[in-house]
């Protein structure tokens, strides 16, 4: 019988994650110094909001903040995405949602690769949110049959990485000098390569269809092309940025500011145009290419099936009377119009819990652990909440939004590059390119509440709560 000892998949996520940050650092300086801003103002926000500060050191989030992040890579094959999702596995992570961007005019749909327990969350929350090109959009054949053509000549993976991921498929996980070994071989699929696999124009026939056609085919991997930090004060890193010499777009995609975070908000700074050697190039010549930026994040509240209708309503609501994408030209007309039509969702976490809007985690107070002996202990949740016996604390979004995300690679891919695809949303074509299904992230942040709910009754010795 084998006694190997494996590497835990989530060590190897968090050394993975560590590795990746490491990489783009030396590669993009601006995400350091983004780190940095980021860094600092989540001190600041620490010592100025000790409310904040007790909810993250309440549910333990507290230490995960740093090294919290999120990637996103784009691959052009089913092969591709299917090899990814065992890739991640070896990391312990899932592809989690399904996000299909087509409506917004990218011609992408999406899952995010990452951890599913909130323990395993605890030990590294990294994700990586991917995307596949749907390439059957492409209307024009020759071009469509040529990006195929290119696309099914390159090998995204090192030979070395697919035997350790088969290694762990057969064995059940890797040991620590496997897993030290897959971390190095797996970076090399999300390294920046500088030179195309194509000529500059072909390069530009790819571009003019679609600038996300030619950053995917055109290249030899899958170059990850953001690394995103997790921010308490999204506003502030904002209006921060400039300063730092680095230029965010013109609106915080998802939610407006609220004294009670929900779902998430982001903001990103624009691409870099970075020099490219095409195929066949003289020496003189040169092309660019423009695909890494830099991104921030504040997560909030995980919304219940409820919540996020309403999240999605009034976001149309907001949308509509805007009549336009939000771009530079309209920002505080949108912000004004989001602010307004958002006083619909109750910001406090107790309405949001009563009125079922959001998810939760629930911990025993030490006054009722120590009700816990008398003799007729309170049994229902409300009650114990109303005596100050159990506390609760939202549980954090751990995904991404669509209308988000299309906004996020829009304004990376430049105003120009919004189109209207005929295409519908295919899930289960995506499932197919896949492998497997995607979890359906309701179910996990169910999940999430029940456990914590059922170690609440367990801590205090009644029947459990529901
Ligand atoms: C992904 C854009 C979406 C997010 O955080 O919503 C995204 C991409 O540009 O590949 O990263
Ligand atoms: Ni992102």
């Amino acid at each position: 019988m084998s006694t190997a000892v494996f590497a835990h998949p989530d060590e190897i996520r968090a050394h993975f994650s560590r590795a990746m940050s490491q990489m783009y650092k030396t590669e993009v300086p601006l995400y350091g110094a983004l780190m940095e801003l980021v860094a600092q103002i989540n001190e600041q926000v620490l010592s100025n909001n000790a409310q904040v500060a007790d909810s993250l050191r309440q549910t333990g989030e507290i230490r995960r903040l740093d090294m919290e992040r999120h990637g996103a890579i784009r691959v052009g094959t089913a092969a591709e995405l299917a090899t990814l999702c065992r890739l991640f596995a070896v990391m312990g992570m899932e592809p989690v949602g399904y996000y299909d961007l087509t409506p917004a005019g990218v011609p992408v749909h999406s899952t995010a690769f990452r951890a599913v327990h909130e323990s395993a969350l605890q030990v590294s929350p990294f994700r990586v949110f991917t995307s596949l090109l749907r390439l059957e959009l492409i209307e024009e054949d020759g071009l469509r049959e040529f990006a195929e053509w290119i696309l099914s000549r390159r090998n995204i993976f090192t030979p070395r990485t697919i035997e350790l991921i088969e290694k762990a498929e057969m064995n059940g996980g890797l040991d620590s000098a496997d897993a030290a070994e897959f971390v190095q071989q797996a970076l090399e699929t999300f390294r920046w390569h500088n030179s195309a696999t194509v000529s500059l124009e072909e390069y530009k026939k790819l571009n003019a269809q679609h600038r996300l056609i030619a950053d995917v085919v055109a290249f030899k991997g899958p170059h990850i092309n953001h690394l995103t930090p997790r921010t308490l004060d999204i506003d502030a890193v904002q209006a921060a940025m400039p300063g730092k010499g680095i230029t965010p777009k013109a609106v915080i995609e998802g939610p407006p500011r609220r004294e009670c975070p929900i779902l998430l908000r982001q903001t990103s700074f624009k691409a870099l145009e970075e020099a490219i050697t095409f195929i066949g190039q003289g020496a003189t010549e040169t092309g660019s290419h423009s695909a890494r930026f830099g991104e921030i994040e504040q997560r909030g509240a995980a919304l219940t099936p409820k919540g996020r209708a309403l999240y999605d309503r009034l976001l149309n609501a907001a949308r509509d009377e805007l009549g336009d994408f939000p771009s530079e030209a309209n920002a505080a007309r949108y912000d004004a119009i989001m602010a307004n039509t958002f006083k619909a969702f109750p910001d406090s976490y107790s309405e949001m819990r009563k009125q079922g809007l959001a998810y939760f985690r629930y911990f025993p107070t030490e006054k009722g652990i120590a009700a816990r002996s008398s003799e007729l202990p309170l049994r229902e949740l409300e009650a114990l909440i109303d005596a100050g016996q159990v506390s609760f604390e939202p549980l954090v979004y751990e995904d991404f939004l669509p209308v988000s995300a299309a906004g996020i690679f829009q304004s990376n891919l430049g105003d120009d590059a919004q189109a209207h695809y005929a295409g519908n949303s295919n899930r289960e074509q995506f499932h197919r390119a896949l492998g497997r299904e995607t979890i359906d992230e309701l179910q996990l942040y169910a999940a999430t509440q029940r456990r914590s709910l059922l170690a609440c009754s367990t801590r205090l010795n009644i029947a459990p709560l529901v």
